[in-house]
Formats: C-alpha cells, sequence, structure tokens
C-alpha cells in the first residue's frame, strides 16, 4: 500500500515509532509461559500500577483480553448485560457463547452508553425459568457509537449498584485512555470500580501488538491459565512488550490531538451537503457519519474516497467510519474531507426548482 494513503480505518493501523522500533530491538526476554521475560513483567506491572489494579495479563488482543474477562466472571449458562452495540457482542465472534457458554443480553441505548436504570430493567435474578445475570459490560469509549463515553457519575453509580447486587461489571477498555483524556482524569480513575479492565496498545496508544487484562491478582492468575488455553501463551513476547512500554509512556499525552482531528473532521463533514454528523458529539476518536442522504452506499463511497488516496469503512448501510490517530495529520484531515466534498459534488441528489 503506497506510503501517502491517508489511513482512517482504525487506530489499529498505526506503525510503531522511531523509539518502539529500537526499543523492539533492544528488549530484554525469555519464556514468558515460564514467567521470565522481564520486559512482559515489566508491562504488567507498569499496566496494573496505571490502571490502579493489583496486576495485569498481557494478552495477544483485545477480543482475548475480554474473553478471559468474562470467563472469569461467569459460569456456563449465565447471562452478561452490554449494550447492544457491543464489540464483545457484534465482533468477537460469539467468544462469549463459544468459550463461556453464556448469553449477552442486549440492551438498545441512543450512544452506546447505559445507565443503571436501563441495566437493572434487564437483570434476571435466576431460578426455575431465566438464566441468573452475573456481568455487566461496559465499553468504553465505545466503537460503534461513535467513541462516546462515560462520565463518571454514571460509572461510579453503574459500579456501586452492581457490586450491590452482587454482579461484577468488566469495562472493555479497548480506548479506555481516550475516555480518560477526554474527561481529563487520570486512567485509573475511570476504572477504579471495575473488577477487570481490557485496554488496547495496539490502537490510540500506537503500538504494533498487544493489550492487557487488569484486575486482582487471584483473578488474573487464572487468566493466566485461559491465555494459554486459547493459544496465547506467547514467549519471548518481549519484543512486542517493550514496544508496549513506549506506548504508555508517551502515548497517552497526546490522545488530545487526536480528539482535536476527530472534531474538525466532524465539523467539516457536517458542512457537506448530504452528510449528517453532530460534531458537538464526537469527544475521542471516532467519527461516524451518515450518508443516507446522498444516493450511493457505503461500500461505493469508501471505493471512491479510496480512488482519492483515503481510506475508510462503513460500518453499515447508511454509515460510514473515519478514526483518528498518530499516523494523520491535521493537514491530512483536511486532504480527507476535501474527498468527501468531491464525492458528495458528484453523487448528491439534484434539486430542481421550477
Ligand atoms: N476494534 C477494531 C475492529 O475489531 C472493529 C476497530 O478497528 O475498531 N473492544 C473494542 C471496543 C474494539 O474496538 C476492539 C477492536 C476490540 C475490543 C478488540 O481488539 P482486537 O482487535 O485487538 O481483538
Amino acid at each position: 500500500m503506497p506510503e501517502q494513503w491517508i489511513d482512517l480505518r482504525s487506530d489499529t493501523v498505526t506503525k510503531p515509532s522511531a523509539r518502539m522500533r529500537r526499543a523492539i530491538a533492544e528488549a530484554e526476554v525469555g519464556d514468558d509461559v515460564y514467567g521470565e521475560d522481564p520486559t512482559v513483567n515489566r508491562l504488567e506491572r507498569r499496566a496494573a500500577e496505571i490502571l490502579g489494579k493489583e496486576a495485569a495479563l498481557f494478552v495477544p488482543t483485545g477480543t482475548m483480553g475480554n474473553t478471559i474477562a468474562l470467563k472469569l466472571h461467569t459460569k456456563h449458562g449465565e447471562e452478561v448485560i452490554c449494550d447492544a452495540r457491543s464489540h464483545i457482542l457484534d465482533w468477537e465472534l460469539s467468544m462469549l457463547a463459544w468459550f463461556s457458554g453464556c448469553l449477552a443480553r442486549a440492551v438498545a441505548s441512543e450512544n452506546g452508553i447505559l445507565s443503571w436504570k436501563q441495566i437493572e430493567a434487564h437483570l434476571r435474578p435466576g431460578g426455575a425459568h431465566s438464566a441468573p445475570t452475573t456481568v455487566v459490560s461496559l465499553e468504553n469509549t465505545h466503537n460503534m457509537a461513535g467513541g462516546t463515553l462515560y462520565e463518571l457519575a454514571d460509572l461510579d453509580e453503574i459500579c456501586g449498584k452492581a457490586h450491590e447486587r452482587g454482579l461484577k461489571v468488566h469495562m472493555d477498555g479497548a480506548r479506555v485512555f481516550n475516555a480518560s483524556a477526554a474527561l481529563g482524569v487520570a486512567v485509573s480513575r475511570v476504572t477504579r470500580d471495575a473488577d477487570t479492565v481490557m485496554f488496547c496498545l495496539s490502537k490510540g496508544l500506537g503500538a504494533p501488538v498487544g493489550s492487557l487484562l487488569a484486575g486482582e491478582a487471584e483473578a488474573i492468575e487464572r487468566g493466566r491459565l485461559y491465555r494459554k488455553r486459547l493459544g496465547g501463551g506467547m514467549r519471548q513476547a518481549g519484543v512486542v512488550a517493550a514496544a508496549g512500554l513506549i506506548a504508555l509512556e508517551e502515548s497517552p499525552g497526546r490522545l488530545h490531538e487526536d480528539h482535536e482531528n476527530a472534531r474538525f473532521l466532524a465539523e467539516r463533514l457536517a458542512d457537506i451537503p448530504g452528510i449528517r454528523i453532530e460534531p458537538e458529539r464526537v469527544r475521542t476518536n471516532i467519527v461516524i457519519f451518515d450518508i443516507s442522504g446522498l444516493q450511493i452506499s457505503t461500500s461505493e463511497f469508501s471505493r471512491e474516497l479510496r480512488q482519492r488516496g483515503v481510506l475508510a469503512n462503513g460500518i453499515n448501510a447508511t454509515h460510514v467510519r473515519m478514526v483518528t490517530h498518530v499516523d494523520v495529520t491535521r493537514e491530512e484531515c483536511e486532504r480527507a474531507i476535501e474527498a468527501a466534498a468531491d464525492i458528495t459534488r458528484q453523487k448528491a441528489p439534484v434539486t430542481v426548482s421550477v
């Protein structure tokens, strides 16, 4: 793929920085399945510290982190409450059913963010006729709702009430550092009351590979066995963990730039006839806009963008997603907007006045 493409498909597409590449080359390694990789051990300790948890486990992907977390908190035949557009429900190949033998109780929400009231209405007590709810899974930020996030007061209420009811709370925090940057609080404040938190190094933080699952030491120790069962025992994984340590150090402080670029994209897209988006709702790095006002499909829109050097995908028949990250500049966002405007000039329905 030519270097000059403006790649807004996801924040997963970032390439490791020069510092990360140096750290990769110089990483001290050992066999992590024996617990002997010093770089992985450092990364796990550092991640736990930053999130304010007892321990953390390095896993290859966010999907594996979520899968292990939900397994830790459930037994076969239970229910997990989540928003209806959650990643765990729509994009993880039914791992909740496949690995944990549980059902997702999907709760429809307007912006991906659940309230305790909505959760409470869907709790199942268990007994002769219903499977019990045992976990609440919160996606923060919420990917398919456009990078939306939980306000701290709502998070506190959900975690407090869930714990009173004996439920566990898992946070799919693939982009929890984006939530923390948008709220202007330490990430440990955002994750404080969740029993487990998964976050990705390989999204906004810009590392090439890896995610962490953090929680109580006892749970994380059990999680290590599930990671092995899932094929995630990675041996000399210090080579990738080394980049993760740099990502934790250098990336959280720059996420506001991605958020500003996303807001900029949203504001300019909103001005284009046929495109609909409410820019003030864009608070982190994901921009999802409605192109149903144009007479073309999202796949055709993506194809047209591609012909103009811009990569972005449709998430359904009517909406397109653009994600900002460390490898897109403001100037490239401007070019992406120009490409979208150019398509709409050619495709927008012509209004004929008589
Ligand atoms: N999201 C990817 C795709 O899978 C859609 C992306 O491009 O945004 N939780 C959330 C909220 C995510 O957005 C993702 C990945 C994951 C979990 C899974 O992470 P990976 O891809 O590392 O398994």
